[in-house]
Formats: C-alpha cells, sequence, structure tokens
C-alpha cells in the first residue's frame, strides 16, 4: 500500500488497502474484494441504503450498503453510527454511477466505491463533538488545544503537523549531508547555560537540580571531545512568565554545534538547511500546502507560497540594524536589545530572512567569542553572536563560541556568574581546544513562517505555555 507521502503502508489486520489507494486505483481494482477502515465523516440514507463517507490518513471514499447485502444487524448499527466513530467495511470496489453532465460537456473522471458486504463499528463516537471536525464550527484555540485528539483530524490541522514532520526531515538529511551526527544531551541539568533567572527547578533525589534550557553546554562538550559536527533536535525549558504568540514554556531546538568553523561558517549551513527544507517542500509537499490553503481560503486568511529564498540571506550587523531602527525613528541606542517593535523597522526593508551577526559582547551570553578586534561604531566591545529574523520574529541565535578558557572564565565573572559552578563544563576547555561555532534553532518558529501560523501553538501538538500543562 502507498502511504500519503508515496511511502510504502503495508496491509494490516484492520484493512487490506488505504482509502486513497482504491481512490487512486479503482479502474484496476473494480470486482476486487477489499477491507477498509477509517473515521465515518457522514453517514446518510434512510430505509434499506446507507452512504457512508470514512476519511483516513490518505483521503476520502464513499462506502455504500444496502440491507440486502448483508447481516440486517450490521446495517443498522452502521446506520446509526455517529460522526467520527471509527468503522471497518469489507465489500467490492465499484465505479460511481457518473453524473449528468450536459451535452458536449467533458465526462468528469471516473470515481470509485466500496459496495459493503460486511463491517463493523470498531468504537462509536459519542456525541456532540466538542470541536467540529468537518463543520465549521468556530472555537477559539484554547478549547482546540484541550481537544488536540479531535482538532488534529481536520485537514489543515493534520497537514500542519505532517509539514512538522517534513521539515525536521529535511532538516536532519541536510546536516546529514554535510558531515554532521545526532546528538542527545541530557535535560535534567545543575547550571544553567541562557542565564540562571528562567530555570524550572525539580528535586533530584538529594540535591537540587533544573530543566534544560538549551543543549548549548553539552554540545560544545561533545565538540571539544572530538565529535567535530554534531545536531540536536530536543526540548528546551525556559520558565520565562512570557504570554506571546511566539513563546512558549517548552519547545523544541534544533541544535547544531561545528568544530574548526566561525560565526560565518555556521551561518552559511542554517541558509543552505533553510535553502534545502523549502526546496524539498516546494517540490515534495505541495498538497500539504494546498490543504492548507484551502482553510486559509474559506476564512479569508491570506495563503501561503512556499518561495525558496535565495542564497546568501542578507546579512546586517547589529550596528547597521541600530541605524536603520534609528534612521526608520525608532529609539534605540548601542548596547540596547533590538526588539519586535525595532524589528519591524529592520523588516521593512529585510522582509525575508535575514541575519543579524556581531552583536555587543554585553548582549551576548558568556559562551561567545569576545572580539577584541572588533570595535562598534561607538567604540563598544563586539562579538561573534548572531540571531537569523524573518520579519520580525527571531528564529536563531548562534555565534562563534569562545574557546580561550582564561577568556571564558572571564567572561563568566563579568556576568556575575562563578566558574566554580561550572567546572565541568570549562574543564572541557583545558586540553587544547578548536574553534567552534553553532545554533539553536526554534523548530516552531520556522514552521510559524513556513505555514503563515499566526501564533507557535498551532505548529506544537501540545504545547506548554503559563497557563497549559495539559493535555
Ligand atoms: P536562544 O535562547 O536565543 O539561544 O534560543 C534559540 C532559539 O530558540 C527559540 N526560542 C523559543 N521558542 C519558543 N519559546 C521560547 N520561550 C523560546 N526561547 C527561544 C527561538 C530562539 O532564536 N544556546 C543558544 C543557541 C546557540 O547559541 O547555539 C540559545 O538557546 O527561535
Amino acid at each position: 500500500m502507498t502511504g500519503r507521502d508515496g511511502s510504502d503502508w503495508e496491509a494490516t489486520n484492520y484493512r487490506t488497502h488505504t482509502l486513497g489507494e482504491v481512490r487512486d486505483a479503482g479502474a484496476q481494482m473494480i470486482g476486487h474484494e477489499v477491507t477498509v477502515a477509517g473515521y465515518a465523516e457522514a453517514v446518510r440514507g434512510r430505509g434499506a441504503i446507507c452512504f457512508l463517507m470514512l476519511r483516513d490518513g490518505t483521503g476520502h471514499l464513499q462506502a455504500f450498503l444496502k440491507k440486502d447485502n448483508m447481516n440486517e444487524e450490521t446495517f443498522a448499527t452502521i446506520q446509526g453510527a455517529s460522526r467520527e466513530s471509527t468503522i471497518q467495511v469489507t465489500g467490492t470496489v465499484a465505479q460511481k454511477r457518473p453524473p449528468k453532465v450536459a451535452e458536449g460537456e467533458p465526462n468528469p473522471p471516473a470515481e470509485f466505491e466500496i459496495n459493503v458486504t460486511d463491517g463493523q463499528v470498531l468504537a462509536m463516537s459519542q456525541t456532540p463533538l466538542p470541536v467540529g471536525v468537518v463543520d465549521d464550527v468556530h472555537v477559539g484555540l484554547d478549547t482546540r488545544l484541550d481537544n488536540r485528539h479531535l482538532d488534529l483530524r481536520r485537514q489543515h490541522v493534520n497537514a500542519m503537523f505532517q509539514l512538522r514532520s517534513k521539515v525536521l526531515q529535511y532538516g536532519r538529511e541536510h546536516l546529514i549531508s554535510e558531515g554532521f551526527m545526532e546528538m542527545n544531551s541530557p535535560k535534567i541539568i545543575a547550571s544553567a547555560s541562557e542565564g540562571g533567572t528562567n530555570l524550572f527547578p525539580i528535586k533530584y533525589f538529594e540535591t537540587d537540580a533544573y530543566l534544560s534550557q538549551s543543549p548549548q553546554l553539552y554540545k560544545q562538550l561533545a565538540v571539544l571531545g572530538g565529535l567535530e559536527r554534531v545536531f540536536e533536535i530536543g526540548p528546551a525549558f525556559r520558565a520565562e512568565k512570557h504570554d506571546t504568540y511566539r513563546h512558549l514554556n517548552e519547545f523544541i531546538s534544533f541544535d547544531i554545534e561545528g568544530a574548526w568553523m566561525n560565526d560565518e561558517d555556521v551561518m552559511c549551513v542554517q541558509e543552505r538547511m533553510i535553502h534545502h527544507i523549502w526546496s524539498q517542500v516546494n517540490a515534495n509537499d505541495q498538497n500539504l500546502i494546498d490543504m492548507i490553503n484551502e482553510y486559509k481560503e474559506s476564512q479569508n486568511e491570506e495563503k501561503v507560497a512556499v518561495e525558496v529564498p535565495s542564497l546568501p540571506f542578507p546579512r546586517i550587523s547589529y550596528c547597521e540594524a541600530i541605524d536603520i531602527v534609528k534612521a526608520g525613528g525608532g529609539e534605540i541606542e548601542w548596547g540596547d536589545d533590538i526588539e519586535s517593535h525595532h524589528c519591524d523597522l529592520i523588516a521593512a526593508k529585510y522582509p525575508g530572512f535575514h541575519f543579524l551577526p556581531k552583536w555587543p559582547m554585553s548582549m551576548k551570553p558568556f559562551y561567545i567569542f569576545h572580539d577584541e578586534n572588533e570595535k562598534g561604531n561607538t567604540g563598544g566591545q563586539l562579538s561573534r553572536g548572531f540571531d537569523l529574523n524573518y520579519g520580525r520574529d527571531e528564529m536563531t541565535s548562534g555565534g562563534q563560541r569562545e574557546h580561550r578558557v582564561e577568556v571564558l572564565e572571564q567572561n563568566l565573572r563579568n556576568m556575575d556568574l562563578d566558574p566554580l559552578d561550572f567546572t565541568f563544563y570549562t574543564d572541557g576547555f583545558r586540553y587544547g581546544a578548536p574553534p567552534h561555532a553553532g545554533w539553536g534553532l526554534g523548530v516552531a518558529r520556522l514552521l510559524m513562517v513556513l505555514t503563515g501560523a499566526g501564533n507557535v501553538r498551532e505548529v506544537v501538538l501540545f504545547p506548554r505555555d503559563r497557563s497549559r500543562v495539559t493535555p
């Protein structure tokens, strides 16, 4: 059997074929007996006949039931089934009677259905449904997330998560093609990497521990240990009290780290990876984009188009960015963070993906490379840290790392951190350390760009924010 993405789906004990297969290969299957299974999208017909519209992961197909052709009780149970119940039917493939067309009009392509001889309701759906699956009843995001198991059955929502899987697949395959290997770092940790205030504390037997904010220190240790190019796709936890469309308290961070690389080298890796993801989606997954657009159209929302970005992405240094913001009337001084409303002014000039390299050292974490030789236009110390933005949103932070242990320890002290708390990390630099660089990309933020979603919660299956820990 063939799945929705061309993969092989072996027949199982519950079905010999997917609905998509019968729909697409119906002409060759006429008269063949098949067993299919799916959700009941509509059950129509009274008396001795019943039309059952089934849906599975590959599409829709109509099953036609006639009381005379099957066990009467089975017929009655299926005819009485509520929408979204799961139903298995066995029958022969037949061509549907073609609709009448006006003279001279071409005949529509043949459609197929199943003439049912046997079947069973596998699980009856309760009524009413808390959120509509086929009907477009407007419910808020919170109700949808409370009922994600049903929300996911909606075609465009399902398409979002198929795309999410594709993005991870294409990202992985690109990095592997560039010699990166996948690693996994611990999520239970003893000290912060991204600043101490937003850690979730946990009790770890007799001692205190935290949930990891980033694989940062561990991906560096892996590289220092000789795994020259690594990547990790894993959860990061931040106890931030943000309540915005782009912040969650648990998110999937897509990280890389590479030895013998500087900030520019890893920016190149990142733009090549994004280019690969967009090219692959463009080539293989237009059907998923179409499903999303079909919904957007029904809501009068702007449709998305997967335009493969051209390389290289623009690089706008921090100093230039400050000048752009000032010229656009924004209030900002050298050394300030570039906030979303500032990003709007930059995005007016650079609407797509753009890097913001060479941030002031004072704005970047202790592990970022101190560039003694580069001063900003107001004389401030620059670093080799960068961000990647799309429009007003930050997608990625990264940079070359500090590999000189004395500077690293001084950076820690400058940021009021005690080097003694970080010996498990700094010790990794005492026995020869290659210059290295990397980045961390927020997967949900990238998906927001690709799918045109207005909120990261749309592209996270079970989001965790300040007011949500279930489902
Ligand atoms: P940073 O803290 O900037 O950098 O995080 C990297 C990227 O992760 C995403 N992100 C988030 N997404 C959703 N909710 C959040 N609360 C959230 N916080 C961050 C963003 C961000 O750009 N160690 C460095 C990376 C590195 O230098 O390699 C780090 O974690 O898209």
